[in-house]
């Protein structure tokens, strides 16, 4: 009896498994072999496996395959996509490591998602849906099944377009299962300096002041010598710049010399030697 009890408490412990995923649709991943059923879509046609049309790799998904779905006109609003029962994507229960289900998607418009879980006596509490708020553009969508905690299921339904259609909708989704997406920004670019040689502080509004041009510079310093080597002005920001005064007095027309050097949180840079600076009025 008490033999039985703990075989029974091994069954339990395996009873509760996680779905099979991340769906990635990619040849060689999750999703693309299995059997998808279309249904309430006019004459159905099948889950397509195509090439993203937005593989940015510095956007939310750079993989190379998704899949496509094709909602008709003729169909009824909650035409989408299934797993069979049990296969697939498996017999999963709902615990705190998918009580939100994530799906990226990209639709050229505005509409509610739906997803829906179903057991294998087809009982189901019915669909989740969410609408898309981009178009043209991946979106990670959450569904919150955290109201279906310890319920198990073994099929993964899916409507990429809920509502009465006028034309034909293109859906593209992927990545269902997937982790919470995070924007890392990508490090910034090499800064660069350059040093014009000639300003002219005479008060015109032209060239008045003087700067090195830099871009993605986050920080920088540099300094205005005159020829006896005298330092006349300093900048401490990628802001500064030189009004031609030295003291309050404008400096005398002539040569100066510039030395300077910038940077960014990933790169700095040293221009290699001073420039000459003609100061003109
Ligand atoms: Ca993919
Ligand atoms: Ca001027």
């Amino acid at each position: 009896m008490r033999k039985n009890f703990f075989f029974l408490l091994i069954l339990m412990a395996y009873a509760v498994q996680a779905q099979n995923g991340p769906i990635d649709f990619e040849p060689n991943g999750i999703g693309q072999s299995w059997n998808w059923k279309v249904f309430e879509n006019s004459n159905n046609p099948p889950l397509e496996f195509v090439a993203n049309p937005d593989p940015d790799p510095m956007g939310m998904n750079p993989s190379a395959t998704v899949a496509k779905f094709t909602a008709l006109p003729q169909g009824a609003p909650f035409a989408g996509c299934e797993t069979l029962h049990g296969a697939g994507v498996g017999t999963f229960t709902i615990d705190n490591n998918n009580t939100i289900i994530r799906v990226m998607v990209y639709k050229n418009t505005i509409s509610d998602v739906g997803v829906k879980l179903v057991r294998f006596d087809n009982w189901s509490l019915g669909e989740i849906k969410v609408a898309n708020t981009k178009i043209n553009e991946w979106e990670q969508l959450e569904f919150d099944f955290s109201d279906h905690f310890g319920l198990t299921y073994d099929q993964w339904v899916f409507f990429p377009d809920f509502r009465n259609r006028t034309g034909t909708e293109i859906v593209y989704f992927d990545n269902i299962f997937g982790e919470q997406y995070t924007f890392i920004p990508p490090p910034p670019s090499p800064p660069t300096m350059e040093f014009p040689n000639v300003f002219t502080p005479n008060g015109d509004g032209v060239n008045d002041t003087y700067a090195p041009k830099m871009e993605h510079a986050e920080w920088a310093q540099w300094e205005v010598f005159s020829r006896d080597g005298q330092r006349v002005y300093t900048g401490r920001t990628v802001e500064a710049k030189w009004d031609g005064r030295v003291n309050g007095h404008l400096a005398p027309a002539g040569v100066y010399f510039v030395l300077g050097r910038c940077g960014n949180s990933t790169t700095s840079i040293v221009p290699e030697e001073a420039i000459s600076l003609h100061l003109q009025r």
